[in-house]
């Protein structure tokens, strides 16, 4: 059954979004906008400012002005800590709206976005509401000779960074906005927000909500634009002390070098191709539904997907096949459909990429045990699809699809698993199934990656530190980790 659109989401994508600068809602410097589709049918959503480098400047100038102003330096920890907790109640109070402007905006389940995304959401900002009065230094003892006359007193500040870019990708909007914003304003930093140029309508109602909240102006500013216009002059700008990004590899090394003209901070969350391997001694049938969910979960467009399944041999045909059936039988449909349990890909160009993929397994001899090709005419949808006959060289296996893709392997033993899990330039994730602890925890330990489920897969709290090893990026986000991106700190050195 069609979920009835709310007047609130009709309105809100009626007439062209503008950038917010200064809590003030205005159009690109340029007048051009930019349009963003509904994947599900490939027309046009809505209409959003297409910013450049003219209202990145603006922003940061705003940013600027409101990290060096008194109203935000002096906010009491407290206070700053009620203003990022009243957002995550207003994200609450209008839940079922941001819900359906992710899914018509990014495809996902309506259904999906309302128990994961938007809560999840929520949750991050509370979380680092908490952290706004805990972030502190520490008294250093340092070893002056006692004999010497003069004595030293030593303590560490942790500050705010200061005026922080963020560039965020479309595969969860709302949720990769918090990520970035809720330790950001924790820390007492002031932002410019970039959202993806495919998916920028929950941030900019989100954008909304933070002038409801009550953050003083210029505290967070949103533009909206392509990458290349909007993006590369956030990363570049002289007068950002540091850059977050997730996305691509092969943009945050774009980002570094932008980053490199006043050697800004730098932190990147990127690309993935994570080992899930199941052990013969797994509880098979629970692990064979959650590799098939370590995939399929927001349609294989997750960094941390478990895109390369490895079975241990015996078991092999009984997982792969296993989880080929799931595949078969999940639900395609659009966003908004109640019952759909997975929508199109994000855009044209994702699907193109993702096909591609398809289509390049195939000629080098992969085989479809599910899925393999387009779904439909309409819209952005791929067959959930499960390849075997791989070798560890094909493209298949060795680069990000970023789509419902996933490739089964059979292995032998731990020694050969521990190497064949680390044969990539990724490292974001991994899963391990078994009921052998000792087992579990040896190939924990020797698996370079960011994150490690051991008999579960994608499970994220607020803090729970998450990001990669290798070309996987730089710095963690959430819990206690994510504040450091976003403090500098400073030892004092008193003679006493
Ligand atoms: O990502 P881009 P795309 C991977 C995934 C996917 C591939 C391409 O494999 O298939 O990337 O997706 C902004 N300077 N991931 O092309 O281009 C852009 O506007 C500054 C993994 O959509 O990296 C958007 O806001 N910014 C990933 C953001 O970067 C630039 C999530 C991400 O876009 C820029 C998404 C530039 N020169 C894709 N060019 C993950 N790690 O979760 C683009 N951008």
């Amino acid at each position: 059954m069609q979920v009835e659109v709310l007047k609130e989401v009709q309105s809100f994508t009626e007439e062209p979004k503008k950038i917010l600068i200064n809590n003030e809602w205005v159009a690109s410097a340029s007048g051009e906008t930019l349009p963003v589709y509904n994947p599900a049918t490939g027309a046009e959503l809505a209409k959003v400012a297409a910013g450049n480098k003219e209202d990145i400047d603006a922003a940061v100038q705003a940013a600027r002005k409101a990290f060096e102003g008194n109203e935000w330096h002096s906010m009491t920890p407290s206070n700053r800590g009620k203003l990022i907790w009243r957002l995550a109640d207003l994200i609450d109070e209008n839940l079922d709206e941001l819900a359906q402007l992710e899914s018509l905006d990014n495809g996902k389940p309506y259904n999906v976005a309302k128990v994961a995304d938007v809560p999840l959401a929520a949750d991050l900002f509370r979380y680092m509401a908490g952290w706004a009065t805990k972030i502190e230094g520490s008294t250093i003892p340092i070893s002056t000779p006692k004999s010497a006359k003069a004595q030293h007193f030593v303590y560490t500040l942790r500050e705010p960074v200061g005026v922080v870019g963020q560039i965020i990708p479309w595969n969860f909007p709302l949720l990769m906005a918090a990520w970035k914003l809720g330790p950001a304003l924790a820390a007492g930093c002031t932002v410019v927000l970039k959202p993806a140029e495919q998916t920028p309508l929950s941030a900019l109602r989100l954008g909304e909500l933070i002038v409801e909240a009550g953050f003083p102006a210029g505290v967070v500013n949103i533009v909206t634009g392509y990458g290349e216009a909007a993006g590369a002059p956030l990363a570049a700008h002289p007068d950002v002390d540091k850059v977050a990004f997730t996305g691509s590899t092969e943009v945050g090394k774009l980002i570094l070098d932008a980053a490199k003209g006043n050697l800004k901070k730098v932190s990147l969350e990127l690309g993935g191709k994570s080992p899930n391997i199941v052990f013969k001694d797994a509880n098979l049938k629970y692990a064979t539904s959650a590799a098939a969910n370590a995939i399929f979960f927001n349609h294989g467009q997750c960094c941390c997907a478990g895109s390369r399944l490895y079975v241990e041999r015996e078991v092999f045909d009984q997982v792969a096949e296993g989880v080929a059936g799931r595949a078969k039988k999940i639900r395609l449909g659009a966003g908004m459909e109640g019952d759909t349990q997975m929508g199109p890909l994000v855009s044209d160009e994702q699907l193109r990429r993702v096909c591609s993929y398809l289509e390049s397994g195939a000629s080098q001899g992969a085989q479809a045990l599910a899925g393999g090709k387009r779904h439909g005419e309409q819209g952005y949808f791929v067959e959930p699809t499960v390849l075997v006959n791989t070798k560890p060289d094909m493209k298949v296996v060795q680069e990000e699809i970023f789509g419902p893709v996933v490739t089964a392997m059979p292995f032998d033993d731990i020694e050969e698993i521990a190497s064949v899990a680390n044969d990539t330039i990724y490292g974001l994730a991994a899963g391990i199934w078994t009921q052998d602890i000792s087992k579990a925890h040896r190939l924990a330990a020797r698996i370079k990656a960011g994150t490690v489920w051991v008999n579960c897969y994608n499970v994220f709290d607020a803090a729970m530190p998450f990001g990669g090893y290798k070309q996987s990026g730089w710095g963690r986000e959430m819990g206690e980790e994510a504040l450091k991106l976003y403090t500098e700190v400073k030892s004092v050195c008193v003679q006493i």
